[in-house]
């Protein structure tokens, strides 16, 4: 519904996407509450942006609802959709939307929507920057922590909306149609959430269920669960692939990442030629190539921002490959859960370098996965006895605590072997030794560049 004009609007969650959602409204004329359960003062920093805006505030408490309380609720994608604030609006009849619906509800321009566990922020800034080479105008946002609602409106028809798009966003969709959907892979995540990997899937797969024969469903083919889903979208399905030489869609042959539609084959790049490296990064760039085709980007200039685009900094940035040791910088990942995403990302054995400002994070959880998946751990920092204590626990005590952060990467060197990946991924913030997580990264890569 477009007329918000004095219409009573709750939005809960007074976070990213929520403050953007209640200015946004208020802004239209709509009467705001804005509930949040922590209260005024934990909440200051994202609130500011809302100072001179009539709104009514409910912190650190609940709103009371009846029938009629609200016309209707936007949800923040970080509340579950059981608690018994939504129950109760469910009960009263009171609608809950989503930001990702009510932005393209009020969008002009055609979407293109990325989702996946893995990857979605590296092929989301990918693709963003393969249509701005194009010289096409785009507008890259959404779960990547710029909200898309605030800006749809006053963007051409000609922009082109690349939208990073969660899980949790696509369970509050009901219109959302993005011209292009992408879904890059399905492994088990947030499913304290989703509770089933069947839910979890359905929710990724709600991406495509308002798409109509004109529009794109790009998919892995390499991953089984998204492979089905061709079975299921309404859209046109571009599949893509590394594995495996498709009759039709994007994959690699010979080392060549090649189109085929109809009858024409397309080369686009030598797939050494890609900037970015990894077999997760291979895939974030067949995927990002082939929703930039479904919009008419011409393979030349898809390889052109292949062979430039240096990655996301600081978020499974690729450093250097040396003597068969992939450096990975992770510095972003300042807390258990992107450290786990980020040791999810590799199949190969991997060297953790780990710790930081202790921001009170259970690491049990990654503790196991540490375990599984690491050869050995470093650890730096104020956290260091905490994760060690951890790890130890779930029987991994393969630890080398070291003293300062430049010990880390001569000693992971020393211990790495050819096929292994060094990864700073340090599960903690930065701010015991660092300005903050960016000068931490930056110090990461000066040292792995300066390895003899
Ligand atoms: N809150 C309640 N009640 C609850 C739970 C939370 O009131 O039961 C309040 C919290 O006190 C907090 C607010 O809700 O003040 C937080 O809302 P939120 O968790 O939705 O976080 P935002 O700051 O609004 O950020 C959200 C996304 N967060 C999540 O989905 C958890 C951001 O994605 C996104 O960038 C932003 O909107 C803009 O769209 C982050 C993320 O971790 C990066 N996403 C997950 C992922 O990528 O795996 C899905």
């Amino acid at each position: 519904e477009k007329n918000v004009n004095n219409k009573k609007i709750l939005v809960l969650g007074g976070g990213i996407s929520g403050c953007a959602v209640a200015g946004f409204l208020s802004d239209k004329g709509a009467r705001v509450t804005l509930t949040d359960s922590k209260s005024r003062d934990d909440l200051e920093n994202a609130l500011t942006q809302l100072l001179n805006k009539p709104m009514e505030y409910i912190l650190g408490a609940e709103p009371e609802i009846k029938p009629g309380s609200f016309d209707y609720s936007v949800i923040s994608p970080g509340i579950p959709l059981d608690t018994p604030l939504v129950k109760k609006l469910n009960q009263a009849g009171i609608p809950v939307t989503g930001e990702m619906e009510l932005a393209y509800q009020y969008s002009k321009s055609p979407f293109v929507a990325i989702t996946g566990t893995n990857g979605k922020t590296t092929t989301t800034s990918l693709l963003g920057q393969i249509f701005a080479d194009a010289g096409r105008p785009v507008f890259v946002g959404g779960n990547i922590g710029i909200p898309m609602v605030t800006k749809v409106e006053s963007l051409s028809a000609e922009t082109i909306l690349v939208a990073e798009v969660s899980s949790f966003q696509l369970e509050t969709i009901e219109s959302f149609r993005p011209k292009v959907a992408v879904i890059l892979n399905i492994t088990p995540d947030h499913l304290d959430r989703h509770k089933t990997m069947e839910e979890y899937t359905k929710a990724k797969s709600r991406i495509f269920e308002n798409q109509e024969a004109n529009d794109c469903t790009v998919l892995n083919y390499d991953d089984l669960r998204v492979r089905e889903l061709g079975q299921s979208t309404p859209g046109q399905v571009l599949f893509f692939s590394q594995e495996t030489e498709l009759a039709q869609g994007i994959f690699v042959k010979n080392g060549i990442m090649t189109i085929k539609t109809g009858a024409d084959t397309m080369h686009v790049i030598d797939i050494d030629h890609i900037y970015i490296k990894g077999k997760h990064n291979l895939e974030n760039a067949l995927a990002a190539a082939g929703a930039a085709f479904c919009l008419g980007v011409s393979p030349e200039s898809i390889a052109h921002t292949l062979k430039n685009f240096p990655g996301v900094a600081h978020r499974l940035e690729f450093v250097k490959e040396s003597a068969g040791v992939t450096y990975i910088n992770d510095s972003k990942g300042t807390n258990p859960d992107s450290t786990i995403k980020a040791l999810e990302a590799f199949d190969q054995p991997i060297i953790l370098i780990a710790g930081g400002k202790n921001k009170g994070s259970d690491f049990t959880k990654l503790a196991a996965l540490i375990r599984e998946k690491a050869r050995a751990l470093i650890l730096v920092g104020e956290a260091a006895p905490d994760m060690e204590q951890a790890v130890r626990a779930e029987g991994f005590h393969n630890i080398y605590p070291v003293n300062n952060f430049f010990e880390t990467v001569s000693l992971a060197q020393k211990m790495a072997q050819p096929g292994d990946i060094v990864l700073l991924s340090p599960a903690c913030a930065s701010w015991d030794m660092f300005k903050n997580f960016e000068e931490r990264g930056d110090l990461f890569k000066k040292l792995v560049h300066e390895l003899p």
